[in-house]
């Protein structure tokens, strides 16, 4: 019975499925921890979600990573257009004028959808979302809105933080970074933090595991391995090795927790190293 945790996949499904067989991952037995971000970049984001779908809850369990919230703004996004649309389409607007919405008999829910799109659209977050092509493969591989939401639904209800002992250490795990108090941690900090190892304190008598940063972009580490950091009482671990970037150093690691025993998969050369981190 082992705990893993892997983060950054972003569609590395071979890699990932690679790693798993690696350490005959037992699915009645061990248990999986998957910090985030599991699709964009990467050719298989749909595989990694009907892949975790299957088994959330039982041997695996996820995390939100800031991919998965802009997968879900980008799919509320496209089903507001809809509604924008057809009342545009009713009260004959060119535009969707939205102090008009605001001051309007129209349904509290609609109101708020149609300030969601207005708002979306204002900022321009609609040229830049689903730039990794996501949504559009998903469409071309025939799925519809209905599967889109579905996703959507998923995503939207994961929790962002997970905390547990193994072996009498404490972790804490988390896509981007946490810091203390972790119940008033903000979401967007466990979801976009940029950790850099000068960058960030630990938690005294916790292990803080953690991805969203490739740990190849750190100056000194130009190995892409894992990046321990230790201060007095608490330890920090980076475990992405930026897979999806598939640049020569680029790794996918998977950790076990009872021993921290790293796994990498080496994409290019399709090897595998492993080391225990201390
Ligand atoms: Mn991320």
């Amino acid at each position: 019975m082992s705990y893993y945790v892997i983060a950054d996949v972003h569609g590395c499904y071979r890699e990932f499925m690679q790693l798993l067989n690696r350490v005959e991952f037992n699915e009645k037995e061990d248990t999986l921890y998957v910090l985030g971000d599991i699709i964009d970049r990467g050719p298989g984001s749909e595989e990694m979600f009907e892949w975790i779908y299957k088994r959330y809850g039982k041997s695996v369990h996820m995390c939100m990573g800031n991919h998965e919230e802009m997968f879900c703004d980008f799919v509320k996004y496209k089903e507001s257009c809809q509604l924008a649309e057809k009342i545009e389409k009713k009260y004959k607007m060119d535009t969707l004028d939205i102090s008009w919405v605001l001051t309007s008999d129209l349904d509290g829910d609609i109101k708020e959808q149609l300030l969601f799109y207005y708002n979306f659209r204002e900022q321009g977050k609609h040229l830049s979302y689903d730039k990794y092509g996501t949504i559009e493969q998903l469409v071309e591989n025939g799925r519809d809105m209905k599967y889109l939401n579905k996703m959507r639904t998923f995503f939207e209800q994961l929790p962002y933080y997970f905390e547990l002992s193994v072996n009498d250490t404490h972790f804490y795990l988390v896509h981007a970074f946490i810091s203390e108090p972790v119940e008033e941690c903000d979401h967007e900090k466990m979801l976009w933090s940029r950790a850099y190892p000068d960058g960030e304190t630990g938690i005294p008598g916790k292990v803080i595991i953690f991805g969203h940063t490739p740990t190849t972009n750190y100056r000194y580490n130009g190995i892409g391995r894992v990046v321990v950091q230790k201060e007095e009482d608490s330890i920090t671990v980076n475990i992405d090795c930026g897979c999806c970037w598939r640049e020569p150093k680029s790794k996918l690691a998977l950790l076990r927790l009872d021993d921290l025993k790293v796994f990498y998969s080496n994409i290019n050369k399709n090897n595998f190293v492993a080391e225990v981190i201390s």
